[in-house]
C-alpha cells in the first residue's frame, strides 16, 4: 500500500492562486464577524478608518489595524471572545514566558481545525495509524500536550498521553511499547536523549523513527545532537496559543524550513519598529491572521517573532509557503553593553565550535552601570576528566568566537556536569537580572 504522504493533498498541494482566492473569501467572513462581535477590535478598525467594506481580499489585508499582546492582556480573559462562552468547549494559555497569560478561547471546529493541523505535521513526519506516537510535551493549559494529542488520535496513531518528566519512565515506555514518534521540546527531546546514554541504551534499542519538537527555538545543531542521540529523523513544529497552538507551521522531510497552514492562518512579514509589510524574503515580524478561527480569530497579530518567508518548490509536493525556524522573538534578544543578542547566536556558537552538550546558561547582571555577561556551559564527563590546560584552550577558544560573533566579551565559565538544570518543557536559557530590580 503506498504510504499516505499528505492528511490533505487538496489544501496542501493546491495551486497559490487557488489558495489566495479561498484566503479572501475565508478573510472577508472573518473581518465581518470581528467586527459584528469584538467590540474592542470594531473600535481600532474605526480609529484606522477601515470597515469590513474596505477588506475585499487578502490585498487589503494591510489595511487592517494589528493586534499585539498587550490588547489581549488588557482584554484578559474574555474581551476579544467572538462567540457566545456556550459557543465554547476549551480554554488552552500560553506559557507565559514572557510576562502575564494569555487565555485562549476554542468552539468544537476550532479544536477540529487545530487537530487537524497537527494532523498533516504527524503525516508530513511519516505517521500512520500504524505508529505509536508518545507525547512528552505537557498536558493542561500548555497548548503542546492537548494539541499534539488531538493530532494523534486523528491520524489514528496509538496515542500515549504521558505529558513531560519522569524521564527514565518515558524511556521505559518507549522500549514497551515499541514507540515509534516522539513528541515534545527539543530541549526534553535533547535530556532524553542524554538520559538514554547514561542508562546504557543504544538508539539502535528503541524504534524511534521520527520526532516532531517545537514549541521554543532550536538550532540546526540541535537537530543533529537530537537526530543522533535518539536514532530519528527530527522534525520542527511552530505554533502559539494566540492562532490555536502547534501545527500553525510544520516541516516535511526536506528539513529546510516549516509549511505554514495557509488556508487557515494567513502569514505576513513587517518591520517590526514602522509596521511596514516587507516583500516576501526579507526578514522582520511574523504576523497571523486566523481566518477560520470562531471564538477568538485574531486579525494580524504580532507574534514578535523575527523570521523569512520563502515560497518556492519544495520537494515533497507542497505549495504552503515556507517560513524559516525563528530566529528568537523581538522579546528573546537581549541588550548587552548595548549589543543586540539573540540566545540563538550563543547556542550555534557553542553547538558548532565546542562540541558541548546542549546545556548552557546566560547571565546577565549589572554592577554600577556597566552590564555583565556570563555564559555558563556545561562540560560533559569526558571533558570533565580532560586536563587542566584543554579545558582552558576550549575556555579561550569559545571566548574568542563568541567575541567574533557578537562583538562583545563574555565571561565563560565551564561547570561540572549535570550542574545546570534541565528542562522538561521549554528550557530557561537567559537569566537576566537586571530586570529584577
Ligand atoms: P509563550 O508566549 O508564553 O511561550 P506559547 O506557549 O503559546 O506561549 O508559545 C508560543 C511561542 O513559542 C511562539 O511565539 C514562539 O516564540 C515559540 N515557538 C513555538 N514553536 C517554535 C519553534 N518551532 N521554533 C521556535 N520557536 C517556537
Ligand atoms: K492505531
Ligand atoms: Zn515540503
Amino acid at each position: 500500500m503506498a504510504e499516505k504522504i499528505y492528511w490533505d493533498k487538496d489544501i496542501e498541494t493546491m495551486e497559490h492562486d487557488k489558495m489566495v482566492a479561498l484566503q479572501s473569501e475565508r478573510l472577508v467572513k472573518q473581518v465581518r464577524h470581528v467586527w459584528d462581535n469584538v467590540p474592542y477590535y470594531r473600535r481600532l478598525m474605526e480609529e484606522k478608518g477601515v470597515t469590513p467594506d474596505d477588506i475585499k481580499g487578502v490585498e487589503d489585508l494591510h489595511k487592517l489595524p494589528f493586534i499585539s499582546k498587550a490588547d489581549l492582556r488588557e482584554n484578559y480573559p474574555d474581551g476579544m471572545l467572538a462567540v457566545p462562552k456556550s459557543e465554547c468547549v476549551r480554554i488552552q494559555s500560553t506559557s507565559g514566558t514572557t510576562g502575564k497569560r494569555v487565555v485562549a478561547f476554542y468552539t468544537q471546529n476550532d479544536v477540529d481545525m487545530w487537530e487537524n493541523c497537527v494532523a498533516r505535521a504527524i503525516t508530513a513526519a511519516g505517521g500512520t495509524k500504524d505508529d505509536v506516537l508518545q507525547v512528552a510535551y505537557g498536558y493542561g493549559l500548555f497548548t503542546g500536550g492537548a494539541g499534539i494529542h488531538g493530532g494523534s488520535h486523528k491520524v489514528g496513531c496509538l496515542t500515549l498521553p504521558m505529558s513531560s518528566g519522569n524521564t527514565e519512565r518515558q524511556i521505559q515506555f518507549m522500549q514497551d511499547l515499541g514507540t515509534t514518534i516522539l513528541c515534545c521540546t527539543p530541549s526534553y527531546a535533547a535530556y532524553i536523549g542524554e538520559t538514554v546514554k547514561e542508562m546504557g541504551i543504544s538508539p539502535d534499542e528503541l524504534k524511534l523513527k521520527a520526532g516532531i519538537f517545537g514549541a521554543e527555538p532550536w538550532t540546526e545543531e540541535m537537530r543533529q545532537e537530537i537526530e543522533k542521540s535518539l536514532g530519528l529523523k527530527a522534525y520542527d513544529i511552530y505554533g502559539l496559543t494566540e492562532t490555536s497552538g502547534p501545527g500553525v507551521a510544520f516541516e516535511c522531510e526536506e528539513q529546510t524550513g516549516m509549511h505554514i497552514n495557509e488556508d487557515n492562518f494567513i502569514a505576513e512579514i513587517i518591520d517590526p519598529d514602522t509596521g511596514e509589510v516587507l516583500p516576501e524574503g526579507s526578514k522582520g515580524e511574523l504576523v497571523f491572521t486566523s481566518i477560520t478561527k470562531e471564538a477568538f480569530p485574531l486579525l494580524r497579530y504580532r507574534t514578535r517573532d523575527i523570521c523569512i518567508l520563502t515560497r518556492g518548490k519544495c520537494s515533497c509536493g507542497r505549495t504552503l509557503v515556507k517560513m524559516c525556524k525563528p530566529m528568537g522573538r523581538s522579546d528573546d534578544m537581549l541588550i548587552i553593553k548595548g549589543v543586540n543578542v539573540f540566545p540563538s547566536q550563543i547556542e550555534t556558537v557553542l553547538l558548532k565550535d565546542f562540541n558541548a552538550t546542549p546545556n548552557y546558561q546566560i547571565v546577565v547582571d549589572r554592577v554600577g552601570n556597566v552590564d555583565t555577561f556570563e555564559i555558563k556551559v556545561e562540560l560533559s564527563d569526558e571533558m570533565f576528566g580532560d586536563t587542566i590546560k584543554s579545558v582552558s584552550e576550549l575556555e579561550k577558544k569559545l571566548s574568542a568566537d563568541i567575541v567574533q560573533i557578537l562583538g562583545i566579551r563574555a565571561k565563560i565559565s565551564l561547570v561540572e556536569p549535570k550542574s545546570i538544570p534541565r528542562s522538561e518543557g521549554k528550557a530557561v536559557r537567559v537569566i537576566d537580572k537586571r530586570k529584577l530590580v
